[in-house]
């Protein structure tokens, strides 16, 4: 009997699942009407020992306890704050993410939302749009990147990976993170003074309870009014209420940001500002990081209903 799986999140292509039902039965919660859902609960959870599940949507533990027979959750993401690693370790279900392959495309994106910002790309393309350069309507220079610091929060394989785009635009890299990490001599004594050494501070730290609103309003002031936050992190790492404000005063200069603390919504204050860049956490959306996902997701999957352990566990 093939084994029975519930999906969750809307990364799924049509055809992705349908190969994937020749191997699995597969119930595909976001196709199910809200009748069909509570039937399923009903039915069918009983017998499910799979989960397929996506970095943000995860699965807490009143909804592991839906499903008696669980046995593995396969996390189509790095990010794993949205899963209760407790509850399920405890109830001894393996759970999976997808590290390594999509830390470059999500580097280039905190690369590109860095340059976009400083050189206020969206902004200028609203002024070409709207007719303002026929008017000629006076622009003011941004800043050079050049000898500009950037302070990585978090310098884990994202961290690094963005560092080593940096660089090639002549910054100086800082770091701050818990564990003394790869560079020691780069690594700030607290997320306060990274903030203040530098000119752009570039969240990629994980999310979670350790770091939630990490990036309050006393590390924002530390980053000051030239300064600039970059977050492809996760949103819980900034306090969002204390940005908004904080960018509003004038207090700090600028923020790009891919992620946010209630998503999808993004607070529309930061909508009206010229200096806020907002993209809808998109860090690993390519073809080829979210094919590559995928199949990992798959694969884990796979290797444990065949008896062997999975590819990536995440470590108890
Ligand atoms: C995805 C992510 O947006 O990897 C992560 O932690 O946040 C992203 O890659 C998400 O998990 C989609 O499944």
């Amino acid at each position: 009997m093939k084994p029975a799986i519930a999906v969750y999140g809307n990364v799924w292509p049509d055809e992705a699942l349908s190969a994937l039902e020749a191997e699995f039965t597969c119930y595909v919660m976001g196709r199910m009407a809200p009748a069909e859902v509570a039937a399923f609960f009903e039915r069918d959870a009983a017998q499910v020992r799979g989960v397929l599940t996506t970095g943000t949507v995860g699965i807490d533990a009143a909804l592991a306890a839906r499903f008696p027979a669980l046995e593995i959750v396969a996390v189509h993401g790095v990010g794993v704050d949205a899963v209760d690693l407790e509850a399920l370790h405890a109830r001894d279900i393996v759970v999976t993410n997808t590290p390594d392959v999509l830390t470059e495309d999500v580097a280039d994106l905190a690369a590109t939302l860095l340059l976009a910002v400083s050189r206020r790309i969206p902004m200028l393309d609203r002024y070409v749009r709207a007719g303002h350069w026929l008017e000629k309507r006076p622009l003011r220079p941004a800043r050079s990147l050049r000898g500009k610091v950037a302070g990585i929060y978090g310098y884990g394989r994202i961290g690094q990976a963005v560092a080593e785009r940096l660089r090639a635009f002549g910054m100086a890299i800082r770091y701050y993170q818990r564990s003394t990490g790869p560079e020691p001599a780069l690594r700030s004594d607290s997320l306060m003074a990274l903030a203040a050494e530098s000119d752009f501070l570039v969240a990629c730290t994980p999310g979670g309870a350790a770091t939630e609103r990490s990036v309050d309003a006393a590390v924002l002031d530390a980053l000051g009014p030239e300064g600039t936050l970059v977050n492809i992190a996760r949103g819980s790492v900034v306090d969002e209420a204390a940005l908004v404000a904080a960018l509003r005063s004038g207090r700090l200069g600028a923020a790009a940001l891919d992620v946010f603390e209630d998503e999808p919504i993004v607070p529309p204050a930061l909508w009206e500002m010229d200096n806020v860049v907002l993209t809808p956490h998109v860090g690993s959306l390519t073809v080829e990081a979210r094919q590559t996902m995928r199949e990992l997701c798959f694969d884990n999957l796979r290797a444990h209903f065949a008896g062997k352990p999975t590819l990536t566990p995440v470590a108890r």
